[in-house]
């Protein structure tokens, strides 16, 4: 096997062997990239086709998600999906590991950044939420993968696949706020109350929705965990009272969070690790998700099986007192572009009375890398009159601190998911507009961390945007050559965190 697409890739080089550190098999590896060039195969035959079946394209975008990192590690549902592609040919993805190590970065770009998007274009699928274009681009992009194309022809491609995702990222936007209505500040306990629960994680807000509904007047609490978090947030969420409070801390925390809950918990999305024995009856999966031996439950969402076991193993018998990585008991969501934009005035007021010095974005994925307690020393020692923005889970190393507020706006605003960095886009964009200046001009920092592919399709929104100076960490991308990270420090000056200290006086004196 060969695989280098997220940062906990072995020796910072690839996953080869019989396995990879995520616990991928070689076997479930190969079945990846088989269904990867299943879909470059099937993208070639509809790219230029005007009319394309929705369900032609459900099956290409659900492929390209369950090769994400932490989604599937079952090779008979990986199988199904090959075989349900019903590809023309199958390009062979080795010619693209084996290619220069120049094209085989930027077709690397290309095809993780597909794969992220593809996740938030299935979220808002989900939903009854398509563009067009954005599914057109799957197709186009995927069949380049599969041509002899030069840097300078793919290099524009890149920064496409980060300008489709802004579409795709506004389309989920669109999506989740039409159907749930819009974030308002949220504060979130920690703490599980005594009594039956479930325990829901990943990103898909319909799942949590039918689950709620399901669970109505059945005496079982739910509770959020990981990229789940930001739910409590919306209306036509939060307006369950039985949705309690947030369990635990980020994904890379789960096989120790998760050992000893008196409960059942149900995968939405990645991440999902290999479950231990000690709780592997209680992991439950869902649609894209999927690990041998592990219940699935299917499209039709009738979720007894989890409703039954939450119900057995009837929960704490106490209230259960929990706190954040730093002793928090409590954390806050929900700050996103609506109520930002609402405050807009204030904001620029403040700023403008030298009330408010500086915002951060401090955001992405969280890890297993000891390094990335970089993110937790660096908000401790941001400058007191400044504002933490945050999404993803990468949050949950410093959530939970309490920094007080500045100007009347809390210190650390959590933006939501992943994907909400569509709504930190908006924030920078407008205060850009009050300020009459570009992005880079503002006193806006962005201090990121990667671990899988959205993150990837992520960057290269920002990086579509002109943003520059973005400073990402822990390490830099295996996937990204010498030769294609000097051109991103020669035209975005991206570098790599160093110290809390140094990276914070660097960016004050900008
Ligand atoms: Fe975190 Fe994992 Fe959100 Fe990523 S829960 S690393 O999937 O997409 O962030
Ligand atoms: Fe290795 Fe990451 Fe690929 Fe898993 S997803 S095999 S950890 S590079």
């Amino acid at each position: 096997m060969f695989c280098f697409q997220c940062e906990q890739t072995a020796g910072c080089k690839g996953c080869m062997g019989k396995a990879g550190v995520c616990g991928k098999s070689a076997e479930v590896a190969h079945l990846q990239d088989q269904l990867t060039g299943a879909l470059i195969g099937l993208s070639k035959s509809i790219k230029d086709q005007e009319t394309v079946s929705d369900a032609v394209w459900n099956i290409l975008i659900d492929g390209l998600f369950m090769t994400i990192t932490n989604v599937n590690f079952d090779a008979e549902s990986i199988q199904k999906q090959i075989d349900a592609v019903h590809a023309p040919s199958i390009y062979d993805l080795n010619q693209v590991w084996k290619y220069n190590e120049d094209i085989r970065s930027l077709k690397s770009l290309i095809l993780f950044g597909l794969r992220g998007m593809a996740a938030y274009a299935h979220h808002a699928a989900m939903l009854g939420y398509q563009d067009q274009e954005v599914n057109h681009f799957f197709a186009q992009a995927l069949a380049a993968i599969g041509e002899d194309l030069s840097g300078d022809e793919l290099l524009p491609l890149v920064l496409k696949t980060g300008e489709i995702n802004l579409k795709c990222m506004a389309l989920l936007d669109q999506a989740n706020t039409e159907s749930y209505g819009n974030p308002v500040p949220t504060t979130v306990p920690l703490t599980i109350e005594k009594g039956p629960f479930i325990v829901v994680t990943g990103h898909d807000l319909k799942d949590l929705k039918l689950l709620l509904e399901q669970t109505k007047d059945k005496g079982i609490n739910i509770y959020t965990h990981g990229e789940m978090l930001p739910a409590h947030a919306y209306p036509e969420l939060k307006k369950y009272a039985h949705l309690k409070g947030n369990f635990g801390t980020a994904w890379q925390n789960q096989q120790k969070e998760f050992d000893q809950i008196p409960a059942p918990i149900l995968f939405t999305t990645n991440c999902l690790m290999p479950p231990r024995l000690s709780y592997k009856d209680r992991v439950f999966t869902t649609d894209v998700v999927s690990f041998p031996d592990v219940q699935h439950i299917d499209e039709k969402k009738d979720f007894t099986p989890l409703i039954e076991k939450a119900l057995e193993l009837g929960g704490y018998s106490e209230d259960h007192e929990m706190t954040g990585i730093n002793g928090g008991h409590e954390v806050t969501t929900g700050f996103a572009h609506n109520f930002v934009l609402d405050h807009a005035g204030e904001i620029v007021e403040a700023v403008k009375a030298g009330k408010i010095s500086h915002f951060f974005l401090v955001g992405g994925c969280d890890g297993a890398k000891a390094g990335r307690n970089y993110y937790t020393e660096f908000v401790k020692q941001t400058p007191k009159d400044s504002i933490v923005l945050t999404l993803a889970c990468g949050k949950y190393r410093f959530n939970d601190l309490d920094l007080g507020t500045v100007a009347g706006f809390p210190r650390i605003m959590d933006v939501g998911q992943c994907n909400d960095a569509y709504s930190a886009i908006q924030i920078a964009v407008a205060l850009a507009k009050a300020f009459d200046c570009d992005v880079n001009e503002l006193p806006l920092s962005f201090v990121l961390s990667w671990y899988e592919q959205k993150a990837v399709c992520i960057l290269l929104t920002l990086l579509h945007l002109g943003i520059k100076n973005i400073l990402l960490g822990p390490s830099l991308p295996a996937f990204i050559s010498p030769n294609v990270l000097q051109v991103l420090v020669d035209q975005y000056q991206i570098g790599p965190i160093s110290t809390p200290e140094e990276d914070l006086k660097k960016l004050l004196s900008k």
